[in-house]
């Protein structure tokens, strides 16, 4: 996972209109990416829809990814999946189309015990040579600090990507885990503040479509300019709270199209910008 770092989009699914996934789409939005310099892609995370698709769905995209990155840049595959038995299925399948690393939420929904949590992570690092992120985010239920340690234990576990506000833990888990634990923070709206404590990466939705704020963001606070990072985070965050009011994952898509990578349709319940009026309507708020 050290070799990872940098500016990752967690990358888009394109769908057509029938809701179908949209290879074509996805090829487009991977090769707009990497022209735009971003330094990896983390695939079928939350924003790339992954509890809207089925597992063979999950497959597909991933293979579709693989074919187009041809190993241009770094590929973490989010694998997670309520059922062990699922994601080690997940897992494998993302090793042998040549994925880089893995990801996973914890098991959510039924309040899953830290045992049975820490065993999860265990059966699926153990299932594949892959280095292991795990993701603390509040979606699926955040890790306290005394388990994030105990995470960091098992075998093959690498790194962490940590979406939670505390970002004080963010140094916390660098002096006291160890500065080679990779740390990826996930909150686009502090990826200052996740860089300044000490983040090796940033992976989130917004870097998407303006992958170039967040570059050099990342630079800046790499570098130590604070000044220049924090302008950059301004400009970022006017954006990000825009989408954030309306319906994200569809204005970071339509975005997209207006700059000439359309990632077309998001699957319901989430709905589309797609109809002239809201398309006109988000345009025109966009612009004030
Ligand atoms: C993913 O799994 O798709 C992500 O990387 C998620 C990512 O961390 C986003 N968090 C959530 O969706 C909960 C952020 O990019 C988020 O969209 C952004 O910080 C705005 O709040």
């Amino acid at each position: 996972l050290s070799q990872i770092t940098g500016v990752l989009p967690a990358l888009v699914t394109p769908f057509d209109e029938n809701e179908a996934f949209d290879e074509g789409r996805m090829r487009t939005v991977v090769d707009f990416l990497i022209r735009r310099k971003v330094d990896g892609l983390y695939v079928t995370g939350s924003t790339g829809e992954a509890f809207m698709m089925s597992p063979e769905e999950r497959k597909r995209v991933l293979e579709v990814v693989m074919d187009e990155v041809k190993g241009r840049i770094p590929v973490i595959a989010h694998v997670g999946a309520i059922s062990t038995h699922l994601s080690i299925d997940l897992a494998r399948h993302a090793e042998k189309v040549g994925a880089d690393a893995l990801s996973s939420v914890p098991p959510f929904y039924w309040g899953f015990s830290q045992d049975q949590i820490v065993s999860y992570y265990t059966d699926i690092t153990a299932s594949t040579g892959l280095p292991m992120c795990v993701y603390n985010v509040p979606l699926a239920g955040l890790f306290g600090f005394d388990m994030i340690k105990r995470l960091a234990q098992i075998k093959g576990v690498e790194g962490i990507k940590y979406t939670a506000s505390t970002h004080h833990d963010i140094m916390r888990i660098k002096t006291e885990i160890g500065q080679d634990f990779v740390l990826y923070s996930g909150a686009d709206e502090m990826a200052m503040s996740g860089v300044a404590f000490g983040a090796d990466g940033i992976i989130g939705s917004f870097y998407n479509t303006i992958p170039e704020v967040f570059i050099d963001l990342f630079a800046a606070a790499k570098a130590g300019d604070i000044e220049k990072a924090r302008a950059l985070q301004e400009v970022g965050n006017a954006i990000i709270f825009f989408a954030l009011a309306r319906n994200p994952i569809a204005a970071i898509k339509r975005s997209m199209a207006w700059q000439g990578a359309d990632a077309g349709y998001c699957r319901k319940p989430f709905g589309n910008f797609y109809d002239a009026a809201s398309e006109e309507k988000l345009k025109a708020e966009f612009r004030a």
